[in-house]
């Protein structure tokens, strides 16, 4: 299988397919984008004309996979050694799709468009917007809060799909929303950034971090 990850390092969804790649030792080229640059956008959307990284492409099979999510379950199948992050169980697997998308649509989701706001020249924010996605995110919070009391990951003692979308959007989500009012959230967060391969996609953001915008 020769596989690119077309990526950003500071990206919450690339780090989600990273945290993956890196869980099963997966070989792979590294196709850095800045999509800041016309000709890289224009270039990507002719790979992936929606034009959002992480993408992977994988030469041995002619396959185009965009979508953290797919990503994962792309290398679920078709990775062999590769570790079970989709578990086979399908009571487990329903459960670790069904928290893949939480952290998708109702953490990172608000968290990117708090992130955005901040993004946007003067006279053109939307305070309505960032009000109801801390509110959205204050919601999740209380959540996994509870889901997350006496758990280790995100589905019990197995790491899955789910943590590798747990690690980023949680990380980015308490920059701009603080958990410290959610012990266990916070506690689980704490694991995330211990757990090797998002420890070492987050240290590969390293160099990228001033471009992470301020309040
Ligand atoms: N649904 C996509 C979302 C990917 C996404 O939002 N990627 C962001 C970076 S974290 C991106 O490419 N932004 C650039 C743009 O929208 O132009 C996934 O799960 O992979």
């Amino acid at each position: 299988m020769s596989l690119t990850l077309y990526f950003h390092p500071l990206s919450s969804y690339c780090q989600k397919a990273l945290v993956a790649l890196y869980e099963g030792d997966v070989p792979f080229e590294r196709h850095l984008l800045d999509l800041l640059d016309d000709t890289v956008r224009t270039r990507f959307r002719e790979l992936w004309p929606i034009g959002k990284m992480p993408v992977l492409r994988d030469d041995a099979r002619d396959q185009t996979i965009p979508e953290a999510t797919i990503i994962i379950e792309y290398l679920a199948a078709h990775r062999r050694g590769c570790a079970p992050l989709v578990p086979a169980d399908p009571e487990l697997a329903w459960q670790t799709r069904l928290r893949d998308r939480f952290y998708d649509l109702y953490v990172s989701d608000p968290m990117q468009r708090i992130v955005g706001d901040r993004l946007r020249p003067d006279g053109s924010k939307d305070p309505l917007g960032v009000e109801q996605a801390m509110a959205s995110l204050a919601t999740a919070y209380g959540f996994i809060d509870r889901a997350m009391s006496g758990r280790t990951w995100a589905i019990g003692e197995t790491f899955t799909m789910a943590d590798c979308a747990a690690a980023p959007a949680l990380h980015y989500a308490n920059l701009v929303a603080p958990l410290s009012a959610h012990p266990n959230a916070a506690a689980y967060l704490e694991r995330l950034m211990r757990r090797p391969s998002f420890a070492r996609a987050y240290a590969e953001a390293e160099p990228y971090r001033q471009m992470f915008p301020k309040a």
